[in-house]
């Protein structure tokens, strides 16, 4: 029983994975590993997430330590612990990273069939003032084992075999995809577990909040522009949405994903392709909302069907409950 205060039966991540995959002739349990690996990257980031004002207060941000090393910043960090996670996993071959120009190509010696594409702390920008943040991943099985080249990341976002994001909040929550549906994990301090505590997640088909950086509308184009009027000043008789947007992806999506809406990042006159990244901020959050019933829109297609030319690629991006990103993508080919 969910209500039961007692439970001894827990269905941890590594848990529902295994039973997952072993519902899969061929699997083999390199995902499994994986798996183990992101999450063991988790816990070390909302970790030293969670240290951070502390670590503020008693004065050692920006001051060296005993050893004479600089403290380093979250980010950098955090690309550290992902990396050094993927490379030790043994079940990667090319890594790429908001953080680093390049990607990586892994190892001969400690290669794996996964490419992992991945922001390590999005939002940092919140970092100071105790907001939000989380790491974002999305994962896609290499084509030819012999023959790795960036072609093998750079693929539509439907081709991914998982995505997920883990939010560092006021509980840290893992939403995680592997294809056929979407759950929510949150870390149980206690045992150092991800507990099973929003199991397969549907979007609601229509929302009551829009959710975008309205300091941007004098650059908007008329679809986003009209689009955002019509939430403010519907004219079929509903009711306004409401407005909540953090500035944190995850934060905003993770919301979107439980309360239903839309979020939006859109082009504009000065930044026609917006700000988010294709390979690791658009295509895992629009694989997880389609999954869980919505849908997510470029302004042009299907955010999935997107064919990234270079690793760090951006795209404007709707996503959310699949009626309100119907009446977007409504207004976007009533404009063409
Ligand atoms: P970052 O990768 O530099 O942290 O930027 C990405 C973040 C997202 O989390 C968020 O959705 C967006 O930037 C907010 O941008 P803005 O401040 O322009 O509204
Ligand atoms: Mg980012």
């Amino acid at each position: 029983h969910a209500a039961d205060a007692n439970r001894t039966d827990l269905m941890t991540i590594t848990r529902y994975v295994l039973n997952e995959q072993s519902k899969r002739p061929e699997s083999r349990g390199d995902f499994t590993i994986l798996l183990s690996h992101i999450v063991l990257g988790c816990k070390f980031v909302c970790s030293a997430v969670n240290k951070a004002g502390l670590a503020k207060l008693i004065g050692l941000a920006g001051e060296t330590n005993v050893q004479g090393e600089e403290q380093k910043k979250l980010d950098v960090l955090s690309n550290e612990v992902f990396i050094n996670a993927f490379l030790s996993s043994g079940r990667t071959c090319i890594l790429v990273s908001e953080e680093d120009e390049e990607a990586t190509f892994v190892d001969p010696a400690l290669r794996g069939k996964y490419c992992v594409v991945f922001d390590p702390l999005d939002g940092s920008s919140n970092i100071d003032c105790g907001v939000s943040i989380g790491t974002i991943f999305g994962i896609y099985m290499v084509k030819d084992f012999n023959n790795i080249t960036l072609n093998d990341v750079l693929q539509p976002g439907k081709n991914m075999v998982a995505a997920g994001y883990c939010m560092y909040g006021s509980s840290c929550t893992l939403v995680l995809s592997t294809g056929s549906g979407v759950n929510g994990f949150t870390l149980d301090p206690s045992l150092g577990e991800f507990i099973l505590t929003h199991p397969d997640i549907k979007i609601p088909k229509k929302g009551k909040i829009y959710s975008v950086n309205e300091g941007n509308a004098k650059n908007w184009d008329s679809p986003t522009a009209k689009y955002v009027d019509k939430c403010k000043f519907p004219t079929d008789g509903s009711s306004p949405k409401s407005l909540r947007y953090i500035g944190s992806m995850v934060a905003d999506v993770h919301r979107t994903l439980l309360y239903g809406g839309i979020f939006m990042y859109p082009g504009d006159k000065k930044s026609p392709d917006g700000k988010l990244r294709v390979l690791y901020e658009v295509f895992p959050m629009s694989y997880l909302i389609e999954q869980a019933g919505g849908q997510a829109f470029t302004g042009k297609i299907r955010a999935l069907d997107l064919i990234p030319q270079k690793i760090h690629d951006r795209s404007p991006v709707f996503l959310g409950s699949y009626d309100d990103v119907e009446d977007i993508k409504a207004i976007y080919t009533a404009h063409e």
